[in-house]
């Protein structure tokens, strides 16, 4: 997708630090952190948002979440817990359509969300 923000990131075309990369996917921090960790994980394949998903991607999200629970162990989170979330359309407050997982961490996270 030509004007995709993440489109653009995770090709690299936009200058951003990657904390994890690799064939599948990109990570790197939120502009605006929500908490002392907060990464997102990006698929560098365009899917607009979690209802866009389709079967065949079930490997791919399975393979964002085995990068986050990793990704939360070097951030030292693991033990003292995180979260992972997917916003998805107006009233999931959802920003950037490409979808994307925050994980959050490094403070005790309110629940219910807002
Ligand atoms: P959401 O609101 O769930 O769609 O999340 C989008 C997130 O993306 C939001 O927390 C802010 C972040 N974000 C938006 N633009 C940029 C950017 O250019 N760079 C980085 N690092 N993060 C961005």
């Amino acid at each position: 997708m030509e004007d995709c923000l993440f489109c653009k990131i995770a090709a690299g075309k936009i200058d951003t630090d990657f904390v994890y990369s690799d064939e599948k996917l990109v990570v790197f921090e939120d502009i605006n952190p929500q908490a002392p960790v907060h990464l997102l994980i990006v698929p560098k394949k365009h899917i607009s948002d979690l209802n866009n998903l389709e079967e065949k991607d079930n490997k791919l999200i399975g393979h964002i979440y085995q990068v986050a629970k990793e990704l939360a162990a070097e951030k030292n989170i693991a033990e003292s817990g995180y979260r992972i979330v997917s916003n998805c359309n107006q009233d999931g407050g959802q920003t950037v359509y490409h979808i994307h997982f925050h994980l959050l961490g490094g403070r005790k996270l309110q629940w219910p969300p807002g």
